[in-house]
């Protein structure tokens, strides 16, 4: 009985990380093009409050080529009140793809602004995330 009431146990565990890392996975990619460039962003839709999330933006050139040697940050703030500085440095990971994390620290409407140095010019889009207590 002690037996079953361990592996018992052991399976709620499982399926609760398993549970907590697929909603953390239900991002939603979106793409602007801003001077030619194709800007995408891969981030959790209706994201949790205080939870490390990830951020994967994409760069394209006009002819789709990845844009391998750009600088990428993002800068997170909310329209409605000033926050904190929220700008975390996105590392290239290959193929155009930059990755980076932080967290939301307040509920309500974001702005997630992708700001992309290519040969020395800045690229600006900005996208929209709620965020869920
Ligand atoms: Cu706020």
């Amino acid at each position: 009985m002690r037996r079953f009431c361990i592996l018992a146990l052991f399976a709620m565990v499982f399926f609760a990380a398993c549970g907590l890392s697929e909603a953390q996975t239900s991002a939603l990619r979106q793409e602007q093009v801003v001077d030619g460039i194709t800007i995408g962003l891969e981030a959790a839709d209706n994201a949790l409050l205080n939870t490390n999330q990830e951020f994967i933006v994409t760069l394209t050139d006009a002819d789709g080529t990845p844009i391998e040697d750009a600088s990428v940050y993002l800068d997170l703030t909310m329209p409605a009140m000033p926050m904190g500085v929220n700008r975390p440095v996105a590392i290239h990971t290959g193929e155009g793809r930059y990755r980076t994390n932080t967290a939301y620290t307040m509920s309500g409407d974001w702005e997630i602004a992708v700001i992309a140095e290519v040969a020395g010019v800045e690229h600006r889009a900005v996208f929209q995330r709620a965020v869920t207590e």
